[in-house]
């Protein structure tokens, strides 16, 4: 019973886990500054990095932010979703599983 059923011998392979990208979402409002402080804040990103990215997303409409496993990529936006709220601007943070 329980912990003493036998059980087959399994492959001890693991597989890794999927991964999600998380994107920040251009907007008419979202002050330019505010998004560098969120890209250096919550995706460790040097000064440089974060102009670079908050530019592309002004261009382009989207912007690649980073690769985490599941609850990882929820969790940064959660959090940046959050601080944008919390100074009434509209930045939208979204994730995609990487496929
Ligand atoms: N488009 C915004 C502006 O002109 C800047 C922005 C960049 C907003 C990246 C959201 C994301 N103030």
């Amino acid at each position: 019973h329980g912990n003493s059923v036998a059980l087959a011998p399994k492959k001890s392979r693991v597989k890794p886990p999927p991964l999600y990208r998380v994107f920040l979402l251009n907007d008419d409002f979202t002050p330019m500054d505010f998004v560098i402080v969120v890209l250096e804040n919550f995706f460790a990103m040097n000064r440089e990095m974060a102009t670079l990215v908050m530019l592309k997303v002004h261009h382009e409409g989207k912007g690649l932010c980073g690769e985490y496993p599941h609850d990882v990529a929820a969790t940064k936006v959660e959090r940046v979703t959050t601080f944008a709220r919390q100074h009434q601007h509209p930045l939208a943070c979204v994730m995609e599983e990487v496929r």
